[in-house]
Formats: C-alpha cells, structure tokens, sequence
C-alpha cells in the first residue's frame, strides 16, 4: 500500500480467464467456484419480466411528449433504479463499431494484449480481477479499463493501438456517450424536483469523471457454478451500458429475486449508482446487478461510468435535505469511496449501506 492507501500490485499472479476458456474442457479452477448461495440458480425470476424500455425522443417532442417521458424516466429511477433508453442520439454504427472494435482486441493474441497489463493503482488497462484480496474467489471475466473525463485523466497511449481503429473509435464513443449523460443528468435533476444544473454541479460541473470498462466473459464450461461479475451496485454516479446484443447475462436484483436483462438492440442500458444515491438523499437508490455465463458463448458489454470529480466531497444535495429527511449520508470524496470496491472488489451494495449517517 502507498500513503494514500492505493494498492500497488495484485496479491497473486494474473491469470486471464480466457486462457481458462481456452484450455479448460469441463471444469473451472475451485478458485472461479462462488458459494451456493450466490451461484446463478438462486431466485432467478425466469419470465418474460424486463426493466422498462423509454423512448427518449419525447424529450425533444412537445410539452406533452416530453412531460410524459420525464414521467417515465421519474418512475423506472423510483421502481428499478434501471432502464433501457432508444432513441437517445447515438449512432447505432459507432454503437456496434465500439462492441466490435473491443470483440477484436479481446481476440488479439495475449502477448498483445499483455503490454497493457494493469495494476489496481489506477486499474487501467487489461486486467482480470476487481480488489486485492489474496485468495479470493473470482469473477469469470477479464476486462479493459480506461479513462475519458477529466481530461487530465485521459491518456490515449494508455488504449490499445491494435485493432488500427480502436482509439478513434473510443474517442469518439467516449464522446458521445458523455455527451447522453449530461442530458440524462440534467432529466434526473428536473425529476428530482431540482434546477436542471443541481445534479452536474454536484458532481463538480465542468470537471466531471468518466471512465469505461469493457468487459469480456469468455465461454465457460461450467456456468451453474460461478457468475461472470458478482453482484455490485456501481461505485459511481450513472452508467450507460451497451450490452451485447446477442448474449443475454445482466441480472438485476428485483426484492428478493433476479431479473434477466433482455437487451434490445442499440439501446443503453442506464442505471442509478451510489453517488447518486447520495447526491439524492436516497430518493433514487443504486440497485444490485451481476452477470452470469453461458457455455456456448462469449459476451461483450461496455460499461460507460459517469462519475463525480473525484477530490469533492459527495453529499446529499442541500434541497433535498429538510426537517423531516435528515442527510442520510456523510460527506465522503469520490477517490476515497471508490478504494472500497478497489480493494475488497464487487460486494453487493454493502458500501453505500456503511454509509448511513449514524442516528
Ligand atoms: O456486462 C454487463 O452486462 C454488466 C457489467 C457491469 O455491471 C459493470 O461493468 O459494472
């Protein structure tokens, strides 16, 4: 550990899950084996249920069209905390290029692939664990992990060089994918009662983070047996991700049960995290989410994380705050938040719980 408490290096030697894909027939190492309890088969509500489906053209139709999307947005946020966005103005070509440009990388030989190696300092780069735990049970997946906001943050030489397109295309990805949450926020605020600038602001206005992980599941022999991201509710303020659109996997936590994601094409998936859960006084909450696997085929996600600045301290917002709806949380930076989930990996949401201020 440094002074700051940033890990510097993994506790064991990395291996690339999908070397295991590669060489294994029909088992997993124990290590990748999850305990019965969070194995794929618990309560898995197995129906045609799926998190809502808003078309956001509305919101540049008239006052009628508008109020109706906002309202739907308001609800999706208060009942799931995740829904699916169409028409929201991201091209469907950059969409599959992106999903594509990444399938290419992950197919590059692993010495390619290895000059990128992270470490959890910063965890950018090719890595395949979340959190430093020696002996800890793993997560069928290796990912990519970058920065896109602040710009001081962002350092393209830190992206791969091969497929040829990759950087251009994540650059402009990375784009236009801020560009969706910045006018998400500004929905988030109006429906939470706020001047459309209160959510940004308190994510530091102009200064506001951004960053991707590309997650890879290679095909598993034994899928009932470990899960390709365990359960989490995301660290940051808001996600977009671009699902595969041909691999279900995402389950999100419903009360007691797990509903499967049914991913329409070129739509986002958005969900709620813990920083808003903050900023909000907890009127919108994050919700638990995992992934599972499948034998026959691999699976692609991109995961958009638009983050507050990260030296701030993250509070509920003044105006939510009243007599008799106390701040539920304490004022903690986004830098020191997020070394939880760096050090101990995806642990449900028992972070932003451990929050609660004490009363
Ligand atoms: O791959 C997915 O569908 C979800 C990924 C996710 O939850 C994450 O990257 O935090």
């Amino acid at each position: 550990m440094t002074k700051n408490n940033s890990p510097q290096d993994w506790p064991e030697p990395i291996v690339r899950v999908q070397s295991l894909s590669e060489r294994s027939i029909d088992s997993i190492p124990d290590r990748y084996i999850k305990p019965l309890s969070d194995r794929p088969s618990s309560a898995v509500l197995d129906d045609d249920t799926n998190i809502p489906i808003i078309d956001l053209a509305g919101l540049s139709g008239d006052p009628e069209a508008r109020a109706s999307t906002l309202s739907q947005i308001s609800e999706a946020c208060n009942e799931w905390g995740f829904f699916q966005i169409v028409n929201h103005g991201v091209s469907p070509q950059l969409m599959d290029m992106a999903r594509e440009t990444w399938r290419q990388f992950f197919h590059m030989p692993l010495e390619e692939k290895q000059q990128y190696a992270n470490s959890p300092k910063t965890y950018e780069g090719y890595g395949s664990r979340l959190g430093i735990e020696k002996g800890a049970i793993l997560d069928w997946s290796d990912y990519y992990f970058l920065h896109y906001l602040p710009l001081s943050l962002k350092d393209c030489n830190k992206w791969p060089s091969q497929p040829p397109s990759c950087r251009e295309v994540c650059d402009e990805y990375g784009r236009e994918v801020a560009k969706l949450c910045g006018r998400l926020m500004k929905v988030l605020s109006i429906n939470l009662g706020l001047e459309e600038e209160v959510l940004e602001r308190g994510f530091g206005g102009e200064d506001v983070g951004a960053c991707m992980r590309v997650n890879y599941y290679p095909k598993c022999p034994r899928p009932e047996l470990t899960l390709g991201l365990s359960s989490h509710s995301d660290p940051g303020g808001m996600t977009l991700l671009l699902s595969d659109d041909q691999v279900p996997g995402l389950q999100v936590r419903k009360a007691h049960n797990w509903i499967t994601v049914k991913p329409l094409p070129h739509a986002f998936i958005v969900n709620i995290g813990d920083q808003i859960q903050v900023l909000s006084n907890g009127n919108y909450k994050s919700v638990e989410h995992r992934v599972v696997v499948n034998s026959n085929k691999e699976r692609v996600s991109l995961a958009f994380f638009y983050n507050p600045k990260s030296n701030i301290p993250i509070e509920p917002v003044k105006e939510l705050v009243k007599a008799d709806k106390p701040a539920l949380y304490t004022a903690m930076t986004f830098d020191e938040y997020r070394l939880f989930i760096r050090l101990r990996g995806p642990c449900g949401k028992s972070h932003v719980e451990s929050l609660k201020s004490p009363r």
